[in-house]
Parts: structure tokens; C-alpha cells; sequence
């Protein structure tokens, strides 16, 4: 049923309550807009709301992985560890809806299908899955990068007896594995956090891998007091860094020297420094490993080298080992996941030499043998960056679609919007650092932008703005032009689309660095949206203004 009544009617529809919808709803409210967010899940919280599996943990500093928007919140909230897990951040964007009395505006348990702009009416129709409608001048996607799930499609899995999980989408009620034998397939960042936690419990736990990953140890742990009165004693400053940075992560100094011009002691004093202070630094410890073939083999050898010290089976280590340049697919950070490997109820399966073939009731079958199974976990990953957006109908009457506009690969100016779609933004979308950084530090400099833009517009009496196809064209080749210097658009990762069978090839984020993707943007405002063609409706028809 469709419903339309005044009460449908706003100045801005958000889709997804995580971070970026959180911070949207608080900047537009502040500028007296009338807005609606819309999120699937029946909290807030996005993708900390989804992924809940066990270890799951962020691998950014806790300090620098939150909003830097308000120095109260800043200030008072009190991160337990060094790197919060799954239920902390979630408790702090609980807070965080809370504190500033966001949730009110959130329509939960509601999943946006479609979204249409009408020329004629200048605005959005968004219908919900539930078949409500709801119209707006603007509509912003905060859908997140990481959240169409990818779950392989395996012969038999409705035959499987017993329960599968993907990590995305994990019940909200513990699940005990004790006693079960349980099989987890992929191991990228959330494989290699979830192993260590489920061998603890599993009577047996098979690891099916099918590309051997790198990982340097997080060395999580309680926050340090003193630590968190330096960062809190200047906040201001540590988030401008990080602002600037090429990350968003002002912890990083930025690397000056290119590894083949240092001896070898000392860049093996560099690595094992970046090693013993862990997280997923250690390809910043020269600024030439994700560029130089050379400077990365050097790289590539020395993680190899620390990881194989771990494991005790040569062979086990053996396929552990990558083969692939280091930091061209995601760096993984472990907490025990090679020791796991050290334990007798842990069995590392290489489905790369034989893939699974099929499920049965009870079990996994390859090629070379049968694994009995009493659960199944896909940490399998995601349509990333553009899964979730293509899942929802987006396109303009009688006009383009997002589907037709992205058929062969996603074109968009800034990340910010797609030419052909007026009035529709995108926060950390594609072309845009998104995934290659602090996310955080990309979500608020995007709905800054965004905000700011729609301020600028309503000062004016504008109400339209679209992002002219020159513009996007050129900045696409500059995306493409900065990732090919770079030894990861070489990659087969979903940075570049690989990991999603027929998926169109290109790499996606933009590598140019935070900082000045972020200057790049201001100085595009600056020249008065320099690129964007903004308009009041009738202009935007032709009518005489
Ligand atoms: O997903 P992934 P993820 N059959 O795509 C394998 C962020 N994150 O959920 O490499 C068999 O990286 C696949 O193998 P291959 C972070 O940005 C952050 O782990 O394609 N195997 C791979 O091993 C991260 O990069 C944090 O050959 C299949 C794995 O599944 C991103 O999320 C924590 C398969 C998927 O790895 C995604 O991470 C977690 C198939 N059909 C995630 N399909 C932190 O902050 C896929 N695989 C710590």
C-alpha cells in the first residue's frame, strides 16, 4: 500500500543510520531541515550494528575511530581499549543517537527498494520495502561500503542439517559453537578475526582458504590512561592531522624515504618497529611498498618471515604464506589467528588448489575430500563500495538509472554524486577515499561537504544540483590515473571489484589521500561548486528563472 499524506513530505530522506546517517541528521537538524533516516536494521549502528560475530573489532585507534564533531562527546566518552570491539562502538553510537536525541527521526526495520526524482516536482520518492512512500527535495545514500553481504552460491547449502552464518549478518544472541565441529570459509580481515575466537569454543574447526593473507598483530589491549590524556589534552589538534593525512589517522607519521634507500638494518628496524607497535601500519613505514615492486617484495618478505616464526607446521605455514604483493588486497590485523593454527582442533584447508564443490546435510565437500560439519560460517565479504546501492532502484522518471549509469562501472564526481541523478548524494561513494581510510574521518569531511552545500543553496533560494558529466568524467580519470601508479589496482580484491563474479573491473576509492581529497573538495565549494551545475528547478527545466 502507498501512503501519501503531507506528513510524508521532508527536506531531506537519509538511507542508513550508521555513522554517516547519524552525523547527517545532526548537521541537517541543525540547520532546521525536516529529515527522515531509514535504516534496515531495528537499531542504530550500520555496519557495527550488522557485525556482530565474534572478534569482530575495528583496527583504528579507537581515539581517532569516532565523531570528532562535538568536544563534549569527545571528551566524555571513555574508550575501554586501545581498539574497541564490535559491542563498544555500537554502544557509542547508541549514545551518540541518544545524546543528541537522534533517534526520533529514524524510521527503524525499514528497507528503502526505490528511489525516483521527478523532474517535474523536483524531488525524491523513496518507497520502502514495506510499500510506504516518502518524498523529499534531496535524498542522501549513508548505505556504507561494506554492506551488501556476498555469500557464495554452493550446490546443496538448502540441503545443509545444520545452521550457517554469514558474518554480517549474525544473530543478535550469542552462539555457542562448543562441542560442534564448524567450518568457516574466507579469510580476510573478519575470517582472521573470527578464527581465534570460534577455535576456543568449536570441538573442530576446518579454516577453508582460498588466498593466504597477510596480517600484522593488533596488540590491542586496555586504553592507556596516559595515552587518552595526551589525545583528549589536544584533540583539536589530532583530528586536524588526521583531517590532513593521507589515512585520516594522525597516529601515522607520514613515510618520506622509499625503501630501497635506506640500508638494511634500517629498514628492518623500521618494519619491526611498525611490527611491535602493530595495527595495519606497516606499509607507511616507507612511502613506496604500495608503489615499487622491489620496495614491496622487501616488505612481503619480512611479514612472511615474522608470520612463519608462528607457526609450528612448516607445511601449515607453507599455505599460510601469500603470494600476492603486501597491502594491495585490505592488510589484516590478528589477534592470535596464526597460534590458532598451533591448535589440534584447527585444520587449515586450501580450497584454492581444490575449491568446495557442494554441501551435503552434514558437510563440506572438495575436490580431494569431505569435511563433516555441524555449522558453516561465510566471512566471505562484500559487494563492496557499490553492492548496496545498485540493490536499491535508483533512477530518475522516464530518465537514467543508477543501474544503466554504473553498467559498465561506477561513475560519480567526488564520490559525492552521479551525473544524471540531480539532488542525489552519496556519503564516502565511489572515487572517494571511503575504504582506504579512517572511515570516520571520510564520513563527517562528506557530510560536512554535504551539509554545507545544501546550506549554501538555501541562502541562495536554489534547490537543485547536479553533477556535470565533464567534471565526473575528469575525475574519473584522475581516480584511475592515482590508483594506476599503484601496485593495487593490479590486485584482484574488492577494491577492484574482483571478489563479486561479473562484477564490472576498475578500482574503486580514491587513492590520492584524505587530505587532499578533502582540500580538493573545499577548493571545488570555494569556486562555487566548481563542477556541479546548481540551479532552481525551473532553471534546471529551462523555464525562464
Ligand atoms: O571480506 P574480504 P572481509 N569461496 O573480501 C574469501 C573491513 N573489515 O569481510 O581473497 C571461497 O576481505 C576471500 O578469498 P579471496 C576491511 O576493510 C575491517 O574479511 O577472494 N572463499 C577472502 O579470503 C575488510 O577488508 C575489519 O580469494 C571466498 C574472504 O572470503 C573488509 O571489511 C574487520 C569466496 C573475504 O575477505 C572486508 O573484509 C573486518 C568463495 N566463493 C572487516 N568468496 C577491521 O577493522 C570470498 N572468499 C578489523
Amino acid at each position: 500500500m502507498s501512503v501519501e499524506n503531507n506528513d510524508q513530505h521532508y527536506d531531506v530522506l537519509v538511507v542508513g543510520a550508521g555513522f554517516a546517517g547519524l552525523y547527517l541528521l545532526h548537521r541537517l537538524r541543525a540547520q532546521g531541515m525536516r529529515v527522515k533516516v531509514f535504516e534496515a536494521g531495528d537499531d542504530v549502528g550500520g555496519t557495527w550494528y550488522w557485525n556482530r560475530y565474534p572478534g569482530a573489532r575495528c583496527d583504528v585507534e579507537s581515539l581517532e575511530y569516532s565523531f570528532s564533531f562535538s568536544e563534549e562527546l569527545q571528551q566524555e566518552w571513555k574508550w575501554s581499549e586501545r581498539y574497541a570491539g564490535q559491542p563498544e562502538i555500537l554502544r557509542y553510537l547508541q549514545h551518540v543517537a541518544d545524546r543528541f536525541d537522534l533517534r526520533r527521526d529514524v524510521l527503524f526495520n525499514t528497507r528503502v527498494a526505490r528511489a525516483r526524482f521527478s523532474p517535474a516536482r523536483n524531488e525524491w520518492t523513496v518507497n520502502t520495502e514495506a510499500g510506504e512512500q516518502y518524498r523529499a527535495r534531496y535524498c542522501v545514500m549513508a548505505t556504507g561500503n561494506l554492506s551488501k553481504a556476498s555469500v557464495p552460491d554452493i550446490p546443496g547449502i538448502e540441503s545443509f542439517k545444520g545452521r550457517w552464518f554469514h558474518t554480517s549478518a549474525w544473530p543478535k544472541e550469542p552462539v555457542d559453537f562448543t562441542g560442534l565441529r564448524v567450518g568457516v570459509v574466507g579469510t580476510g580481515s573478519t575470517g582472521i578475526q573470527l578464527v581465534p575466537r570460534v577455535a576456543e569454543q568449536a570441538r573442530h574447526l576446518y579454516v577453508f582458504q582460498r588466498t593466504a593473507n597477510y596480517c600484522i598483530p593488533l596488540r590491542n589491549g586496555p586504553q592507556d590512561a596516559g595515552i587518552e590524556r595526551d589525545v583528549k589534552g589536544r584533540y583539536a589538534a589530532v583530528r586536524k592531522q588526521a583531517r590532513e593525512s593521507p589515512s585520516g589517522v594522525a597516529g601515522f607519521n607520514v613515510p618520506t624515504q622509499s625503501v630501497l634507500e635506506v640500508r638494511p638494518e634500517e629498514r628492518e628496524a623500521a618494519f619491526e618497529r611498525r611490527w611491535n607497535w602493530g595495527g595495519i601500519g606497516l606499509t607507511r613505514a616507507f612511502n613506496d611498498v604500495l608503489f615499487n615492486e622491489e620496495s614491496n617484495r622487501i616488505a612481503s618478505e619480512y611479514v612472511k618471515r615474522k608470520m612463519r616464526e608462528v607457526v609450528k607446521d612448516p607445511k601449515v605455514a607453507d599455505a599460510l604464506t601469500p603470494t600476492y604483493p603486501i597491502g594491495t588486497k585490505r592488510l589484516c590485523a590478528d589477534t592470535g589467528y596464526f597460534q590458532a593454527f598451533n591448535r589440534d582442533n584447527v585444520t587449515l584447508v586450501d580450497i584454492r588448489r581444490s575449491p568446495i564443490r557442494a554441501m551435503g546435510p552434514h558437510s563440506v565437500e572438495t575436490g580431494e575430500a569431505t569435511y563433516e560439519v555441524d555449522a558453516l560460517i561465510f566471512a566471505t565479504g562484500f559487494d563492496a563500495m557499490t553492492g548496496t546501492l545498485l540493490a536499491i532502484d535508483i533512477g530518475v522518471e522516464n530518465g537514467p538509472t543508477l543501474r544503466s549509469l554504473w553498467a559498465d562501472g561506477p561513475h560519480a564526481y567526488l564520490g559525492l554524486m552521479v551525473a544524471g541523478l540531480p539532488n542525489l548524494f552519496m556519503v564516502t561513494g565511489p572515487g572517494s577515499p571511503s575504504v582506504l581510510s579512517n572511515v570516520v574521518v571520510s564520513i563527517e569531511q562528506h557530510v560536512e561537504w554535504i551539509t554545507n552545500c545544501l546550506a549554501h543553496m538555501q541562502e541562495r533560494g536554489l534547490d537543485h544540483i547536479e553533477a556535470l558529466a565533464d567534471a565526473q568524467q575528469t575525475w574519473g580519470d584522475h581516480v584511475n590515473e592515482v590508483a594506476g601508479r599503484s601496485l593495487l589496482a593490479k590486485a584482484s580484491s574488492w577494491y577492484t571489484g574482483a571478489n563479486i563474479p561479473g562484477k564490472p573491473r576498475g578500482f574503486i576509492p580514491y587513492m590520492g589521500g584524505v587530505g587532499a581529497f578533502r582540500a580538493h573538495c573545499d577548493e571545488v565549494a570555494r569556486n562555487g561548486y566548481q563542477g556541479f551545475a546548481l540551479s532552481t528547478a525551473r532553471q534546471a527545466q529551462g523555464s525562464p528563472a
